[in-house]
């Protein structure tokens, strides 16, 4: 294995940066890039730590950005063995969850031989059948792997897919997660009964199909997490007709008149979707942000990019939240989308 000019020049950015930004020495930093030359080159724990925080700075469709500096980062480079690679994404989720008090983290496995299936480390499963998708559409693909491997759910709505776990090119392994380590919670609302509609979620997102780029190299596998904002769940996943379509059933929860779009009645149920989620969460002790605290945060984050002396980027279309956009100030500023690294980045799908 060579290193290529295009390699060893983004080493040496990353280095840069490092150096900058943690107040390394002038020797260090030459002493390094003689290092960086070498095809066996590889980042310390150190270096990677804060290169997922600042890739996690650099993601322009993120608005939790403002706690990019305190990313927990578990460096497992060192695991080859399928058993191994699922007790620490055990450990993760473990990590993470915190008995709701969800803490931001990533784990990051051997960027080339290591590679997880799932798109979260926890997500649904979806089923397509006569009578529609049971469950979570955007999981219909993948819930068909998992059975081809063996796997079966108990076709619910709400079927936690196991873990898929390759090394190298051998065959993935699946494994399912214990019931104990998958916080969920029940979607009540404070004033109106939706018990009959039986809605849940689950406690933490962890997105495990994005490569970490950083210094010239893709870690396949670095699954992170943060907390939910409340319109993922309740403008999106529970309420996207192509998803768990529950506008109809809470309209009629709340009585509404659905016999005209002018009585705005999606635009009613979707604003007590959205507070009974957040409600939910908050009664279970379970780590959720509004998308006005959000969109605060964000802001002050930008503020404090300008101070250290950083241009703040954004994908505007992805950071304006779903639910009432134009309250929000990120609606009504321009924002550069330009992509910086480190950075986490889609990768083609295994299957
Ligand atoms: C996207 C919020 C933590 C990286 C998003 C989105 C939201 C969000 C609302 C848009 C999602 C969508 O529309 O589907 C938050 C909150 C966090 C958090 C509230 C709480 C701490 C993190 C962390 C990382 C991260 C820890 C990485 C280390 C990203 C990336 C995307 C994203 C890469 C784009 C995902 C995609 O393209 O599908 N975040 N985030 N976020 N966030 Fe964050
Ligand atoms: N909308 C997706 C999750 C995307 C990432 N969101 C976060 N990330 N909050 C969903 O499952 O609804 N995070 O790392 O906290």
């Amino acid at each position: 294995m060579t290193t290529t000019t295009k390699e060893l020049q983004e080493r040496i950015e990353f280095l840069t940066l490092y150096k900058q930004e943690t107040k390394q020495s002038d020797d260090w930093l030459k002493l390094r890039i003689e290092e960086a030359k070498h095809p066996a080159f590889i980042l310390t724990t150190e270096e990677l730590t804060y290169g997922a925080r600042v890739a996690w700075r650099n993601s322009n469709k993120c608005i939790g950005r403002l706690f990019w500096n305190s990313l927990t980062v578990f460096d497992q480079r060192q695991l080859l063995n399928e058993d191994e690679i699922y007790e620490a994404l055990v450990n993760h989720i473990e990590f993470a969850t915190n008995n709701g008090k969800i803490r931001p983290a990533i784990t990051l496995f051997d960027p080339n031989r290591v590679r997880i299936w799932n798109h979260q480390l926890i997500r649904y499963a979806g089923y397509e059948t006569e009578e529609g998708i049971i469950g979570d559409s955007t999981s219909v693909e993948f819930t068909k792997i998992c059975e081809g491997l063996g796997w079966q759910g108990a076709r619910t709505n709400y079927d936690v897919l196991p873990l898929v776990v390759q090394v190298d090119n051998r065959e993935p392994i699946y494994y399912d997660l214990p019931k104990e380590i998958v916080l969920e919670v029940p979607i009540t609302h404070p004033d109106y009964d939706f018990s009959k509609l039986n809605m849940q979620w689950y406690a933490v997102p962890i997105i495990s199909s994005m490569r970490f780029n950083i210094a010239g190299e893709d870690y396949q596998a670095a699954p992170f997490n943060g907390w939910y904002m409340g319109t993922e769940i309740g403008a999106r996943n529970l309420a996207d007709t192509y998803r768990y379509n529950f506008l109809p059933k809470i309209a009629e929860a709340m009585g509404l008149d659905t016999s005209l779009n002018a009585t705005l009645w999606k635009d009613r149920a979707l604003v007590e979707l959205n507070v009974a989620v957040l409600h939910s969460y908050k009664n279970a002790g379970v780590s959720i942000v509004d998308h006005h605290t959000a969109a605060q945060q964000f802001q002050l984050f930008s503020q404090q990019e300008k101070t250290n002396g950083r241009d703040v980027t954004g994908n505007w279309v992805w950071l304006i939240p779903p639910l009432s956009p134009a309250t929000i100030d990120i609606y009504h500023e321009p924002i550069a989308n330009t992509i910086k690294k480190p950075n986490y980045f889609y990768q083609l799908q295994p299957y």
